[in-house]
Parts: structure tokens; sequence; C-alpha cells
């Protein structure tokens, strides 16, 4: 692909939660550090992303961050020219002086809605299709997702090399889990888990503690640690507690930076994972996952949870299949858990294997940064 040195304009609204600024913080660095482009990241909550990067000056209004000009979004807009390419992150509204400098260009720039991630099938006929436009200015649909003729998935050059090399080396997994304070038992399995709030959990944990295998459950901080309190029959959780239940040993581990969490994925023998941005991370980490999807009006996002597990379920055995799925869905209700998760760990290496093939598999497509870039290239 020709090395083009373009201006680009990345929008970012914090909605809730961490998953619009992961998403764009990865997508603004890898535009840098791998397409040679200018990149502004315009953001609204410098506080949510300091917690991904914690190197972040939350009171400079610009500051550049890993190659990454960082502009906090101000009340009042600046003057400023609009760039050659401008995405708007999750549909989030651009201000509307930088839309008149957009249209004040001689040559208008490509403006993209960056969609969120979904396995539906309509993504594939609605992606790179026109949105609205403003005067001169036509905006495109941009879908990421897992099949072709979609925009793909965030994975940066080399990705999955580095995570190969860091599971064949247990002395990196060491080094990396005892900064973390974790000294993981040799026989336990290690469950990293990252989700919303679930009714759902006190049956996992109860199956987990009175199972034959150990267990070392890290938990980041975050919105799930309520529940892990509650069954743990404790007051409030701080990062570095650990409780011991049966054969569950439970750690609360610090929110770590987003390269962090990779390897925390890395290390574990099975993910509980949310939202957008952490479940792709789990697939690229080829280990069995389990996805908290963010809960939509109408239950819509039950659809999207379906779409996924028809795709993902592909290739597995009817019963292995069905275990998996009967987890996801479990948990995604915030039902019992106990039956599903022992039927999933009958199933133990073949979704082993399963999460590497798909790994594999999702790999082949083009990463989505560059299909953002050959979708500009093409556009010109
Ligand atoms: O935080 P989320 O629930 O974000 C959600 C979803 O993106 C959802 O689709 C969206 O509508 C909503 O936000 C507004 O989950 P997600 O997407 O996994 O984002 C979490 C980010 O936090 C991700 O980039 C990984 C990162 N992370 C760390 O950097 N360190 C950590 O320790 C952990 C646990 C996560």
């Amino acid at each position: 692909m020709p090395e083009l040195k373009t201006r680009w304009d990345i929008f970012c609204t914090v909605v809730d939660n961490f998953g619009d600024i992961g998403v764009t913080w990865r997508l603004a660095r890898q535009l840098v550090a791998e397409h040679s482009v200018d990149v502004r990241l315009w953001v609204d909550d410098l506080r949510a992303f300091e917690r991904l990067c914690p190197q972040i000056d939350i009171n400079l209004s610009q500051q550049w961050q890993e190659g990454v000009e960082v502009c906090h979004w101000p009340s009042e807009w600046p003057v400023t020219s609009a760039a050659d390419v401008v995405i708007g992150a999750f549909a989030c509204q651009l201000p509307h002086d930088y839309m008149d400098a957009m249209a004040a260009r001689e040559q208008p720039p490509l403006w993209l809605n960056l969609d969120y991630l979904s396995a539906e099938d309509w993504v594939i006929g609605c992606h790179g299709l026109p949105s609205v436009k403003y005067q001169n200015v036509q905006k495109y649909f941009f879908f990421p997702g897992f099949q072709k003729d979609t925009g793909g998935l965030l994975r940066e050059r080399g990705l999955l090399e580095r995570r190969q090399q860091f599971q064949l080396s247990s002395a990196a997994q060491q080094q990396f889990l005892q900064g973390l304070g974790i000294e993981r038992a040799c026989d336990a399995q290690l469950i990293s888990l990252f989700a919303y709030e679930n009714t759902g959990l006190a049956s996992w944990l109860d199956t987990l503690a009175a199972d034959s295998t150990p267990t070392h459950l890290l938990v980041p901080e975050g919105r799930v640690l309520g529940d892990v309190e509650r069954w743990l029959s404790v007051g409030e959780l701080a990062v570095g507690a650990l409780h011991v239940r049966q054969a569950l040993t439970v750690q609360v581990l610090p929110f770590v930076r987003q390269d962090q969490y990779d390897y925390l994925l890395w290390c574990c023998d099975f993910n509980a994972v949310r939202g957008e941005d952490s479940f792709v991370r789990a697939q690229w980490a080829a280990r069995p996952l389990l996805w908290h999807i963010y809960q939509q009006d109408d239950d819509i996002h039950l659809d999207k949870l379906e779409a996924f597990l028809t795709l993902y379920t592909k290739g597995l055995s009817t019963p292995a299949a069905e275990a998996i799925s009967g987890l996801w869905r479990s948990w995604n209700a915030g039902a019992d858990m106990a039956e599903h998760w022992l039927a999933t760990r009958k199933h133990e290496a073949e979704l082993q294997n399963h999460a590497q093939a798909w790994c594999l598999e999702q790999a082949l497509q083009a990463d989505l940064a560059t299909a953002l870039v050959q979708f500009y290239v093409n556009w010109i």
C-alpha cells in the first residue's frame, strides 16, 4: 500500500465505560505507527482515557502520546482546518464549526462513521455505503466485522507473533504475573474476569470453588467487583485483595495499561471479557472466552450475541458448540452457570484448538486500520 502523509481527525465521545476510548486510542496509535499518517484524536473525557493510558496529563488541552496528537474536545471549538480523513466514532456528533471547516475545504474530506462491532449479516451489505451529507461532504458507514466484505478487526502488525512468543515463554509469563503480584499455583487454571454486574456470577464461583481443579481468578477493578464481594461476603475489595474459598483463589488486580491487558489475556487459560475491545483482544489471545455483551434497549444485543455464536461455533462438534453457547447465553441472562460451565469444561481441549483456529481465520482478513487506509485510497 502506498505511504500516505495524510492528516486524520478521529472524534471520540466517551458514552460510558472504556470501549469508545479503547477502540479509538488503539486505532489512532496503529494508524500513526503502521501507516505513517498524522492523527489527531479528539476526546471529551481524559479521565476515562487516563485509565487505559496513565501517562496522559488530564489538564492539557493538547499533548502528544505515542505519536498521536491528543486533544481535549473543547466546549468552544477552536479555529482549525479539517483533516483529509475524518472519523466520528460510534455515531458521535461532530462540532458544528468543524463540519463547516470540512465543507470549506477545496477537496472535501473522506468522512466516516466508525460503527459498533457486530457479527450480524446485514453489516456486510451496509459496510461502505453512503450515509448523510453535510453540504458537499458525504459521510460513509464503516463497519468492523468478522466476515469478508466488512471492515475487519483492529489488529496491530505482528500481534499474533508477539502473542505466540509470549505464550511459549513461561519465564515471560511468570515475570509479567509477578509484576502484578500474582503467584500462580502450578496446577491452577488462570481465569480473567472483566464483566458488567452479573447475577449469574455467584453460581459460577460456587462451581469453581467446588471443582477438583484449582482456579486462580484474576479480577481487574471494575463493575463486577460488587458481585464478587457479595459472593465472598466481604467488604469493599481493593487492588491486591486475595481470598481463597475451597479450590478457588480470587485476586483483585489493578486496571492496567491497554498493552498490559493483552499480556494478562495471553497468560490466562480462559478469559471473561465484555463490550467490544476486550472481546476482540480475547480472540487474538487464542484462548477460550466468555463474552458479556453490552446491553442495549429492547434486548437487541441478544441478536448480536446469537449472530456471533453462529459464526464462532462453526467447526465445533455439536456438544462443544452447545456447551459454549449455553454458557454464553446464561452469562448474558444473568442465569445459573453451573451446568453450562461443567459442560464447557468437558470440551476444554476442543475449545482451545478452536480458539486458535478462529484466531488464525480472523487474521486472514485485513485489519481495520489497513482497511480504513485502503478505503481512503479507493475513495481518492
Ligand atoms: O468498557 P467496555 O464495557 O466498553 C463498552 C463497549 O465498547 C460497548 O460496546 C460500548 O457501547 C460501551 O463501552 C460504551 O468494554 P471494552 O469495549 O472491552 O473496553 C474496555 C477497554 O479497557 C479495552 O480497550 C481494554 C481496556 N482495559 C485496559 O486497558 N486495562 C484493563 O485492566 C482492562 C480490564 C481493560
